[in-house]
């Protein structure tokens, strides 16, 4: 057995390169806690190259997410500042394997919140919220993962764009989203499709990060999780994706 810090070396490289790797799963007897404790390991490779931590991003809390990647469990990752990508920013197709885009709601945190709280203490630790785009890219070839593997893999993180920041007193239980590529609508939903209340997926985040002795720090930015499936990129795509009453976020793959 790959010791979990070798293991952590080749999921941060698969990143760093942008090259597939076989999942850790195929020739690893590894656990879920092995594998956060894998994403940990190559976070901390992150930080010792100059990253900082700026949030945590929630994965598969919608039913139509888990089918797509044929994982059923929800689970994080975390962001870092070499992941933002500016609101109608440019990103290059080169920095990722096979990356896809999927719409999201994304929370500020005003307050620390960690273990387990009520929707009622969460949503009085929240700054403001905004309008998302998350650009997952699986260091898995064929983008194929079981559970491990892509908790490993840090959830797949790897971009993510954030609009206008609106007050968190907008009722954001059941808002319609939409994901345009060249203008054209690609996905529609409402962000109810986030555990039936995106406040779900920020309770759950709550309670997970603090199984590794961690918070949702003030200033942290929360990402609950894709509304829709994710759509495939090339160069050239221009991505925007809408939610009711938040407006509007978008970018573009370099041609
Ligand atoms: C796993 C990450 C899931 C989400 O929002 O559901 C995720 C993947 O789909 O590669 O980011
Ligand atoms: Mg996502």
């Amino acid at each position: 057995m790959t010791s979990l810090d070798e293991l952590a070396v080749i999921v941060d490289d698969a990143a760093r390169n942008a090259t597939a790797i076989p999942q850790l799963s195929l020739t690893q007897a590894i656990t879920v806690d092995e594998a956060y404790a894998v994403q940990t390991l190559s976070m901390a490779r992150r930080r010792a190259r100059g990253e900082h931590r700026v949030g945590v991003k929630m994965g598969l809390t919608s039913r139509t997410k888990m089918i797509q990647v044929g994982v059923d469990e929800v689970i994080w990752g975390r962001l870092t500042d070499a992941m933002r990508v500016d609101e109608g920013g440019i990103v290059k197709r080169s920095r990722y394997v096979h990356p896809r885009a999927e719409p999201e709601l994304a929370f500020l945190m005003k307050h620390r919140l960690s273990g387990k709280v009520t929707p009622v203490e969460a949503l009085a630790a929240v700054e403001a919220i905004a309008p998302a785009i998350e650009i997952i890219d699986s260091r898995y070839a064929d983008f194929k993962f079981a559970l491990p593997d892509v908790v490993a893999d840090n959830a797949s993180s790897s971009g993510f764009v954030v609009g206008e920041w609106h007050a968190r007193d907008i009722a954001f239980d059941n808002l319609g989203v939409v994901l345009e590529i060249d203008g054209r609508v690609k996905q529609v939903a409402s962000t109810a499709a986030i555990l039936g209340h995106p406040l779900r997926s920020l309770v759950a985040a709550a309670e997970m990060v603090s199984r590794v002795g961690e918070a949702l720090e003030p200033g942290a930015i929360v990402m609950a999780g894709g509304i829709t499936a994710a759509e495939p990129l090339a160069p050239g795509m221009h991505v925007r994706a809408s939610i009711e009453r938040l407006g509007r976020v978008n970018f573009t793959v370099e041609a």
